[in-house]
């Protein structure tokens, strides 16, 4: 009995270990982005919603597999957006020299903004699941669609997940997505070397109490052909013939070829299929159908727009449960109706806006923000509508197509192609119009569609209250940190996020980046009559002082973008005198200027200053202002620059939000 016990209590503790982490709250986080879009905050978004389930899942892509990393396709140049600003004639020939020097047997749509990588680079992984969970991601569906299994991206890519799990991150779980080809084998093979063996199962994403596989429930039909054969592993001719054979008739056993998932599978997984919202396929219905849920919608069809939102819903035992949201559809055409293609910039009022010499749209207008704006497809027009159906029709499953998938394939036949007669087509991804990335890009939109996503998934999910903090802290800036144990209000950050990149690209490009250098983790904030203190904290010990960019901390104290360097009026930490005196600078509009010496100490991993709060203008009985460190940023272009260098926190461009009352 007390071996039981023991033996009961040590599981707990191991389950304990596996669900716990390090919570950073990054649903209390502040944010604009650079469209001037708002995290929605308390009063927005509103509380937790309990009211049902309410997960978040997103496709997530492995086929950026290390071959393409081989030399022989260096120097990668095959990026479709670069190709036609060099010369937008390409657009319109098939063998013009862009497209075929070197020879690629792919493209990228754009440039990624951590580059051209591959899925085994550990610093695109661990940023790929921090900005997930930031965003409110709950679980990975891992592209199996084309029968294609990437064991080795698998491994890495879970493995990596595991880490940081064990750092006390959240990371999502995941499920598989199996479709096209021989996909009961596909899905037995998945069961048989993942599941059946216990692999990575703290990362399982379960769905009425079973793992969730999406597959193909009618494996007969798959998007290329019929006729398909889904050859069995398991296969045992002695099955057939002998009667003594403990299987013998098992159809999981004696049949070369399998007619049906076997009772394992059945059993083992919360099984539904996912397939392209289309009016019909296989002559049924399906989308809006039991049990059929949608990656997208294909609002070309004018059946299809004729839906309500909630009747895309995919429904299961007459229940909603799945919508899904997607940034765009195709370049190519889906139906007979229309060969323009469904973009960025589509809306159902006025469908696909012309496209100009780079095939990109012509100034549009945005509903989200009631103006005609250049460069539409930044501005995620047909994302927001999608979005704005989903919530109304509020699903239990809320699912994005796609987060990373970046490849684009080029077809060369002559056929009618984004409204004209063309020589070559793109299926899935074109340029920054025609693709479904959520990934930030390079340049370009950046990171817009990836605060679009954030942002909405706080209005599906609703969010936490932020921290109150109310009266005076006596705090003392003499390098001993006792006097902060009283304020409990903690803003926190990843721990394990100053990572550094040593890794292969597409092309044999080799992608380093050692800027990480002090890991932040907590600040706290604490107010008396005369000064405002910050204290933070560092996974290790902090870096001498004399370095560049050194521990940043930027104060909007206005919490008004508009004013100071995409909003930040004060800065810290810019020019630090010694280990005693750091300076104030103020932004004056144009550039940082001085404003005051003021009191600092750092010992070990913590650090504490005061700043006057009639600096800060910050003087009355309440008051609110927003928070952001950052270190070893390099190069202060825009807030992008977080992004890309060393460790902020929080996170990219948020913030923290401070209120405070007398
Ligand atoms: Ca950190
Ligand atoms: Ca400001
Ligand atoms: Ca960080």
């Amino acid at each position: 009995m007390l071996l039981s016990l023991g033996f009961l209590t040590l599981c707990f503790s191991v389950e304990a270990q596996q669900t716990e982490y390090r919570n950073i709250y990054p649903d209390t986080w502040v944010g604009t982005d650079a469209l001037g879009r708002t995290m929605p905050d308390f009063t927005q978004a509103g509380a937790v919603k309990t009211d049902q389930r309410r997960v978040v899942g997103i496709f997530y892509l492995a086929w950026h597999t290390q071959g393409h990393g081989d030399e022989k396709y260096g120097p990668y140049e095959g990026d479709v957006t670069k190709i036609l600003q060099k010369d937008p004639q390409a657009r319109l020939d098939a063998n013009h020299p862009f497209w075929n020097n070197p020879p690629y047997p792919w493209y990228h749509w754009g440039e990624p903004e951590m580059g051209y990588f591959l899925n085994q680079d550990e610093y695109v992984v661990r940023k790929d699941m921090s900005m997930l969970a930031d965003a409110g991601v709950d679980v990975l569906v891992m592209d199996v669609t084309n029968a294609v299994r990437y064991w080795d991206e698998w491994d890495f890519t879970f493995g990596v997940m595991q880490k940081m799990q064990a750092e006390g991150s959240k990371v999502p779980k995941f499920c598989f997505w199996a479709f096209n080809g021989p996909v009961i084998t596909v899905v037995q093979d998945l069961y048989d070397r993942i599941y059946k063996e216990d692999k990575f199962r703290n990362l399982w994403f379960y769905w009425d109490g079973k793992p969730l596989m999406l597959y193909n429930s009618r494996p007969e039909f798959d998007a290329n052909r019929g006729g398909i054969t889904h050859k069995n592993p398991h296969y045992d001719p002695d099955a057939k013939t002998n009667p003594m054979n403990p299987r013998y008739n098992d159809p999981d056993y004696c049949e070369e070829y399998y007619q049906d998932y076997t009772r394992a599978v059945k059993e083992f997984f919360t099984l539904r299929t996912m397939w392209w919202g289309y009016y019909e396929w296989g002559g049924e219905r399906f989308v809006g159908t039991e049990d059929n849920w949608s990656f997208g919608y294909c609002l070309s069809d004018p059946r299809v727009q004729a839906l309500k939102p909630e009747e895309l819903l995919s429904t299961h035992k007459g229940t909603r449960e799945q919508a899904a949201v997607t940034p765009a559809q195709h370049p190519v055409v889906t139906n007979h109706y229309a060969n323009i293609g469904v973009g960025k910039s589509w809306s159902r009022e006025t469908g696909q806006p012309a496209l100009n010499e780079y095939d990109l749209p012509v100034p549009t207008y945005v509903p989200w923000l009631g103006k005609t704006v250049e460069n539409p497809e930044g501005y995620g027009i047909y994302f927001q509508e999608r979005w704005d159906e989903a919530l109304a029709a509020n699903p239990q499953f809320l699912y994005i197509n796609d987060w990373n998938e970046w490849t684009a394939g080029k077809g060369n036949v002559t056929t009618p192609w984004l409204g004209r007669n063309n020589s070559f087509i793109f299926v899935d991804q074109y340029n920054s119009e025609f693709n479904r990335c959520v990934h930030p890009m390079k340049g370009g939109y950046t990171d817009n569609y990836y605060m679009q996503m954030a942002q909405n998934i706080r209005k599906y999910k609703g969010i936490r209250p932020l921290p109150e903090n109310k009266g005076y802290h006596q705090i003392s800036i003499d390098g001993t940190f006792d006097d902060w144990n009283a304020l409990t209000n903690e803003y926190r950050d990843t721990r394990g996020d100053t990572f550094h990149r040593d890794a292969l690209g597409y092309g044999g490009i080799r992608y380093v980046n050692d800027s990480g250098r002090n890991d932040i983790i907590t600040s706290k904030v604490a107010v008396d009559e005369q000064n405002i203190y910050f204290w933070v904290e560092t996974a290790e010990s902090l870096s001498p002082h004399t370095a560049p960019h050194w521990m940043l901390l930027f104060l909007d104290a206005d919490t008004n973008t508009e004013t100071g360097w995409f909003g930040y009026d004060f800065l810290i930490n810019y020019e630090v005198k010694d280990d005693k005196v750091t300076t104030l600078m103020k932004y004056d509009g144009e550039k940082w200027g001085k404003a005051a010496d003021i009191s600092y100490r750092y010992t070990e991993n913590q650090m504490e200053l005061a700043i006057p709060r009639n600096l800060l203008q910050l003087d009355r009985d309440n008051f609110v202002f927003d928070f952001k460190w950052s270190d070893n940023v390099g190069k202060l272009v825009d807030p992008i620059s977080f992004c890309l260098h060393g460790d902020t926190a929080p996170n990219r461009r948020f913030n923290y939000r401070f209120t405070w009352k007398r």
